[in-house]
């Protein structure tokens, strides 16, 4: 079944097929990303103005973000009202982690595995019905069937240059997650700014939190409020994956303690220029640097429970590089997690269990790929969106790829060209882009073609198909408060 029209599929269980299979709709849903089998029968349920939900032991997250959904559409709860949604787990290893059955027939029932699954299958639910509350609602009937094609579905955003308040990142929490991506990499540190509370190390906030980017927002994170994003994330089933940049992109490190650098005499003050590659920890200093590496690492490790932790490593030369980004991710290791590096970190002596975060589409990774790397897909020429939506945009890097980043471009990016990957993420450096507005403009429409590429099978995609899906979503976006770039090929 292609993203073009998924009408044919096999009939699924529980569904009443009885309409001449002719008859079903080619129209495909306004479903973005695109689920895996898609059965569409003529036909619609109406959905009451107050409905029972019937929810299984274990829909921690699923209830509420459907409890949410209903609120929205101004639908009430009631337990006299007629069952007209359930959430059931089941045990079907086809489903696995992530994957959801939605059945819309004489009622609504999601299954799935998992409360993610469930959580996936209530967002698909929501993309069914409308940005806005209305008198009733009318659902199509249909058999859905889905799991992702990429355990990895992420959006980098660069806190370091410019600073996101909490509340930003909760909503971008919030939109990610409806549309399926899991994975938020939060850039936490760079020449221009540290942004997360280090206990035993002040200065790096107070020092290293007060720069930015020129004309970008400065500020940090405390640790009691990461705890509260990790908690929000969670609940949309995203994962925050910190990254602290090193050995090079540390200037503000730098700044709050000068020790660090080679030249600790003039090795100067907070940065907020647009250069790159010109800082790095003293690696002649050993003594000095790796004990704060540790540390610093050891407290980020408390504070973020993803399995993966990110340690930079781009864009310096020095000839102790590959040493310092060996002994780096063998210190995350040590302490219980698995190191991700920028693509640069592949020339060091790894593990190769440490995943690899390509960026430039033409880095020689074989090498790596042969010693059983995996990586994570972030190609400048297709997922990075500090590069414009249109060639020349305003505030926009064009260093990658001169023609911009336009929402065609994004979605085209072959996910099976590049050997063995966890999935994709799109990267939103914040040099040139200082406001939550700006933010929004850059991501959106974009983040949706990241969420079909991780989400949909490589061989399902269309773009023609996939403009016709997103451009009927656009109410949505505007009912989640985004300020996207309107998009012309959406119609937008
Ligand atoms: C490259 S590619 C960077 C960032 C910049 C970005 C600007 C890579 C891992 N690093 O430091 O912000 O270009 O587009």
């Amino acid at each position: 079944c292609t993203l073009a029209g998924c009408g044919s599929t096999s009939p699924e269980k529980n569904v009443e097929t009885e309409q001449a299979p002719q008859a079903a709709q080619t129209q495909p849903l306004s479903l973005v990303p695109y689920p895996n089998s898609v059965e569409v029968i003529p036909g619609t349920l109406t959905l009451h103005n107050t409905v029972h939900v019937e929810a299984a032991d274990g829909s921690e997250t699923a209830q509420p973000a459907l409890n949410t959904l209903l609120e929205q559409l101004d639908i009430e709860l009631s337990d006299t009202a007629p069952s007209q949604i359930e959430l059931i787990r089941v045990q079907e290893p086809a489903l696995g982690d992530e994957g959801y059955r939605l059945i819309i027939d004489s009622h609504v029932s999601i299954s799935a595995n998992t409360d993610t699954g469930l959580f996936y299958g209530v967002q698909t639910l929501r993309q069914l019905l409308p940005a806005q509350a209305s008198k009733d609602y009318q659902l199509p009937l249909v058999a859905i069937t889905d799991t992702p094609a990429f355990a990895w579905r992420g959006n980098m955003l660069d806190v370091a240059r410019s600073f996101y308040p909490t509340e930003y990142l909760k909503s971008h929490i919030e939109r990610m997650a409806r549309f399926k991506l899991n994975r938020l990499h939060l850039h936490l540190s760079d020449d221009q700014g540290w942004r997360v509370e280090i206990k035993q190390y002040p200065k790096l906030t107070e020092i290293g939190g007060a720069s930015a980017v020129e004309g970008g927002r400065s500020g940090f994170y405390t640790q009691a409020e990461i705890r509260e994003l990790v908690a929000y994330a969670r609940a949309h089933h995203i994962t925050l994956v910190p990254e602290i940049d090193l050995p090079g992109h540390t200037q503000a490190a730098l700044a709050s303690y000068n020790e660090l650098a080679c030249d600790d005499v003039t090795n100067l003050g907070p940065y907020s220029g647009l250069e790159v590659g010109f800082s790095k920890l003293c690696l002649t200093k050993p003594e000095v640097i790796y004990p704060w590496v540790e540390n610093v690492l050891a407290e980020i490790i408390e504070l973020f429970p993803s399995e993966y932790i990110h340690i930079g490593g781009d864009e310096i030369k020095d000839p102790l590089y590959a040493e310092f980004i060996g002994r780096a991710t063998k210190i995350v290791d040590k302490l219980g997690r698995t190191a991700i590096a920028w693509e640069e970190g592949s020339v060091a002596d790894n593990d190769p269990d440490v995943l690899l975060q390509l960026w430039n589409d033409e880095y020689d990774i074989q090498p790596a790929l042969e010693r059983g790397h995996q990586l994570i897909l972030s190609p400048c020429t297709y997922a990075y969106f500090d590069h414009g939506n249109y060639a020349e945009q305003p505030n926009t890097y064009d260093w990658c790829r001169k023609e911009g980043v336009p929402l065609e471009r994004a979605y085209s990016l072959d996910t099976s060209a590049f050997g063995a990957a966890v999935g994709v993420e799109s990267a939103l450096w914040s040099e040139l882009v200082h406001t939550n507005a700006a933010a929004d403009n850059r991501l959106w429409p974009r983040l949706a073609a990241t969420a079909e590429l991780g989400w949909s099978q490589v061989d399902s995609r269309d773009y023609s198909a996939f403009t016709k899906r997103l451009g009927q979503l656009r109410g949505q976006l505007d009912a989640m408060g985004i300020q996207y770039y309107p998009e012309p090929d959406l119609g937008w």
